[in-house]
């Protein structure tokens, strides 16, 4: 039986040298955390340290449709009451949905099915042109070092050759901006969330990747947030981003 001094879940986070969360998918989780007001504590896990970590709690990555491995990643939880780890955002999610559906938040919509198909498609993509070789100004030398070296691993170049192709991928995905926008203010006029009046995983996913480039560099923020509709979601999920750390 958990107690008030116990948190019912251990959250594993992707540390950085703010001391904050700043991971766009554990975003996710812990806007879920504390919209359901659930009591959780976190540990930050530097990237080199979050495979032997998850391994020795036991966590063995499940196989993709394909075959390949996925790999260790945060976030992961522990549910203390019921003695459960859990790794996967998605697999995360459904578990606090089923343990803890008051206040429920819908999963799954036509709506947030499209603005997460395109927003991975375009947004995506060019948000890590941003995102990625600032990321690792906010890492230890120790996380750093890991990071380049998988990166650049996955890219075929070097981190900071994205910054040479920055201006000219944000040309590209103007109209695609807009339209993603548009969608998230299909519901305005029942309030401010995709839905209307109550979040939905859509919004965390949206005011998760909002966060996660606001802590790594306020202007990759500013740039986002101009497109009508990200900062009325980013906003409205503000009282849910309180508890960073
Ligand atoms: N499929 C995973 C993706 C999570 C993910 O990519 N997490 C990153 C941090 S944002 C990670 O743990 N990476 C570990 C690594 O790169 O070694 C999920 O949705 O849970």
């Amino acid at each position: 039986m958990a107690t008030i001094s116990e948190p019912e879940i251990v959250l594993y986070d992707l540390a950085c040298t703010k001391g904050v969360c700043f991971s766009p998918v554990v975003w996710r989780i812990r806007l879920m955390l504390n919209h359901k007001r659930i009591t959780y504590r976190t540990i930050f896990l530097e990237f080199p340290d979050i495979e032997p970590t998850l391994k020795a709690l036991g966590l063995v990555p499940s196989e993709t449709a394909t075959g390949s491995k996925i790999k260790y990643t945060v976030p992961a939880i522990h549910h203390t009451p019921s003695n459960t780890y859990i790794m996967e955002s998605v697999l995360v999610a459904q578990f606090l949905e089923s343990t803890y559906p008051i206040p429920p938040v819908p999963l799954t919509s036509d709506l947030g099915r499209e603005i997460e198909t395109i927003s991975r498609g375009v947004v995506g993509p060019i948000f890590r042109v941003s995102v990625m070789p600032r990321e690792i100004g906010i890492l230890s030398v120790r996380a750093q070092e890991y990071f380049r070296r998988t990166r650049e691993a996955q890219l075929g170049h070097g981190l900071e050759e994205l910054l040479l192709q920055e201006e000219e991928r944000w040309n590209g995905v103007e109209d695609s901006m807009r339209a993603v926008g548009e969608l998230m203010q299909t519901h305005k006029a029942d309030g401010p969330f995709v839905l209307g009046a109550r979040p939905s995983y859509t919004d965390f996913f949206i005011a998760g990747n909002l966060q996660s480039a606001r802590v790594i560099d306020e202007s990759v923020f500013q740039r986002i947030v101009k497109y009508p509709g990200y900062k009325e979601v980013y906003e409205a999920c503000l009282p849910y981003m309180e508890k960073k750390d």
